[in-house]
């Protein structure tokens, strides 16, 4: 049979929609000779349970998923319904999706077991993060860590499985559900983002190889917390107000963060009198956003270390947390 090959058609009647999140993740895979496409699949499940929620929370006001769910989480914070419906989204693309054998949430209590015999990962996760703005259309995500188990795979779950420190996340990201869903991850090659096209049902990449600027004029923090931080916090805040630097403070740490990234800042949540160890969880929030902050050449710690170099001891446990650009986090640390 005569054939002849593709020419690529460069009209503008089939102007090209861009690079999907699937063959991204792809593409992506045959850099790792020797993967097996078990963590590419994973990523695939987050992004699934991401386009159902995103659905969710577009629709919310609609449909009677708003308000308080009725109970406390393990943090004492009333989980709202949509915290629940996350929750629940997320958890099940993890367990039929397979790769996945434990899960930590922040609506859980305990570690979660998948009964996934053969899931080689273990997932950290903040379902819905900005609870007081999902009630109220302002900008809430979903944080998520992927790290190897290290027990062998089949033996019961154990606590050097899920309380392993952030470097050795194998990949992590976040969705931000705003005025358009994105999804950035880092699987430790550099940070890329993808915007969700709702009537194609896609993630198409959008902000390929994200860098965060190595300063900016951003500074985020609660000022209701400033009475009861330290010195050196106070002496920073007050730098940033000489120097005629924008206070901006959203309430959702997806929302704060991916700001910052974009535009160049830091994100401050230190102790104080109501949180003394922070208010920010290691396992599902700050971990993931250190390894894309780092791989994006931007900066985390808790004012002594990296958050990354931090030994968690519990599931649930809280940190201080200065996040964003270098030389603003660079600045901080010649204050504290
Ligand atoms: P959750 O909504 O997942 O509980 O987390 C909210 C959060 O940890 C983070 O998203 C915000 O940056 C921070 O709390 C806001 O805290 P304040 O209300 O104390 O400013």
């Amino acid at each position: 049979m005569k054939t002849k090959p593709y020419i690529q058609d460069n009209s503008p009647l089939g102007y090209t929609v861009g690079v999907t999140l699937d063959r991204f993740i792809k593409s992506m895979q045959s850099d790792f000779p020797y993967a097996t496409g078990e963590l590419s699949q994973l990523l695939r499940d987050i992004a699934l349970a991401s386009k159902i929620v995103s659905r969710e929370i577009g629709r919310a006001g609609l449909t009677h998923v708003t308000g308080a769910f009725g109970n406390t989480n393990v943090q004492g914070e009333e989980q709202q319904k949509l915290d629940v419906v996350a929750n629940i989204r997320f958890t099940r693309a993890l367990t039929k999706g397979g790769e996945v054998c434990a899960v930590v949430s922040e609506e859980d209590d305990e570690v979660i077991d998948l009964q996934n015999k053969t899931g080689k990962y273990v997932v950290a996760i903040d379902p819905l993060d900005g609870s007081s703005n999902i009630d109220v259309n302002v900008s809430i995500g979903t944080i998520f860590s992927i790290y190897r188990r290290v027990t062998p795979q089949g033996s019961p779950i154990a606590s050097q499985d899920v309380l392993q420190k952030g470097s050795q996340q194998v990949a992590a990201g976040y969705v931000l559900y705003g005025s358009s869903t994105m999804l950035v991850y880092t699987t430790g090659s550099g940070v890329n983002g993808f915007t969700y096209e709702r009537s194609l049902g896609e993630f198409f990449l959008s902000h390929p190889n994200i860098q965060a600027p190595d300063s900016g004029e951003i500074f985020t923090i609660n000022d209701g917390l400033t009475p009861s931080v330290g010195l050196g916090i106070v002496e920073f805040l007050n730098a940033c107000k000489r120097k005629g630097r924008t206070s901006r403070y959203i309430g959702s740490l997806v929302a704060d963060f991916h700001r910052n990234l974009l535009k160049g800042g830091i994100y401050l949540y230190p102790a104080s009198a109501k949180n003394p160890t922070g208010k920010i969880r290691l396992l599902y929030e700050a971990n993931a956003l250190a390894f894309l902050a780092e791989q994006a050449g931007g900066l985390a710690t808790d004012g002594k270390r990296r958050v990354l170099e931090i030994q968690p001891e519990s599931l649930h446990q809280r940190t201080p947390l200065y996040i964003g650009s270098r030389e603003l986090v660079d600045e901080l640390m010649g204050h504290l």
